[in-house]
């Protein structure tokens, strides 16, 4: 069974990196095709690229490469795992509404999309505001959509500031009394969601599912 889930990411790093966007899609294609398990694929493109962001942290890769796969990973997954992922989740109930989105000053989405892929799944309902969502932005869906968390994504330590701006403006509209605030991302911790006044942290997507089943139960 490992056998197969290190087969699986080899696969997909031969094709990851040779940063042919097209390429990436047909490979997911052809694994969904197989039937193979969407968990399994989404996991081992996270593997990949963060494989990847190590050696161009440690100068081993240029930041366009970086891009071409980026995009390529988000791609598959947005489009061809994730649906599929859906499709099979389809029949579970309704937990709870999420709203989620990378915060202001920040393009990163593939691990806010696998998060959402993991939650939609796992049974909720997801709206997603997409990246560099402004503040006030997520203060209207909050009151449009009534939802029971929001779900905060930032890749920066630049940006991850602004998942407090985000906290300071639903407190300021009186908002922190119906919706419970979830967030991620690399440069974030536990210690950091406790110092901006989040009511959870999760490290990767299947943590984000136990916390925000946790925090629907708790209300
Ligand atoms: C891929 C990547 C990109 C891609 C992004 C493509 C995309 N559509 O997302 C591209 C190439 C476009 C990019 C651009 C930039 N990047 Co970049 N990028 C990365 C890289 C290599 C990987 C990030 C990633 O996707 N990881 C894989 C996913 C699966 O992991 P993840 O995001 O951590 O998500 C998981 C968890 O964190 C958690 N999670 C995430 N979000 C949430 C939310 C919630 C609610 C919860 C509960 C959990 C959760 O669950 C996820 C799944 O398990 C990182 C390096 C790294 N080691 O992180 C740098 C990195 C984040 N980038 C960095 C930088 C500086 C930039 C740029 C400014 C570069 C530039 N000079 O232009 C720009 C950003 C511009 C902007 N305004 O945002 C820095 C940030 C440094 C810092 N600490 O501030 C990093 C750390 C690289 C580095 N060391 O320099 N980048």
């Amino acid at each position: 069974m490992s056998s197969d889930k290190s087969e699986l990411e080899q696969k997909i790093r031969e094709v990851v990196y040779r940063l042919d966007e097209l390429e990436i899609c047909n490979l997911a294609k052809q694994l969904m095709d197989q039937n193979v398990n969407p968990l399994d694929v989404i996991n081992a493109f996270a593997r990949v690229l963060r494989e990847m962001g190590d050696k161009y942290e440690r100068g081993e890769l240029y930041l366009i490469e970086l891009i071409a796969a980026g995009e390529g990973c988000r791609k598959a997954i947005m489009d061809i795992v994730e649906p599929k992922l859906r499709q099979l989740g389809v029949s579970r109930e309704t937990l709870g509404k999420v709203i989620l989105g990378t915060v202001e000053g920040d393009i990163h989405d593939i691990g806010k999309n696998i998060v959402a892929a993991m939650l939609s799944t796992a049974g909720f309902e997801i709206i997603d505001l997409g990246r560099d969502v402004p503040i006030g932005k997520f203060v209207e869906a909050v009151k449009k959509h009534r939802p029971q968390i929001v779900g905060l994504s930032a890749l920066m330590t630049i940006s991850m500031i602004n998942q407090g701006e985000v906290i300071k403006a639903l407190e300021k509209e009186g908002l922190l009394k119906e919706v419970k605030v979830v967030i991620g991302g690399a440069p974030t911790s536990k210690h950091w969601a406790e110092k901006i006044g989040a009511n959870a942290y999760a490290s990767d997507a299947i943590e984000a599912v136990s916390v925000c089943k946790e925090l629907v139960t708790k209300t």
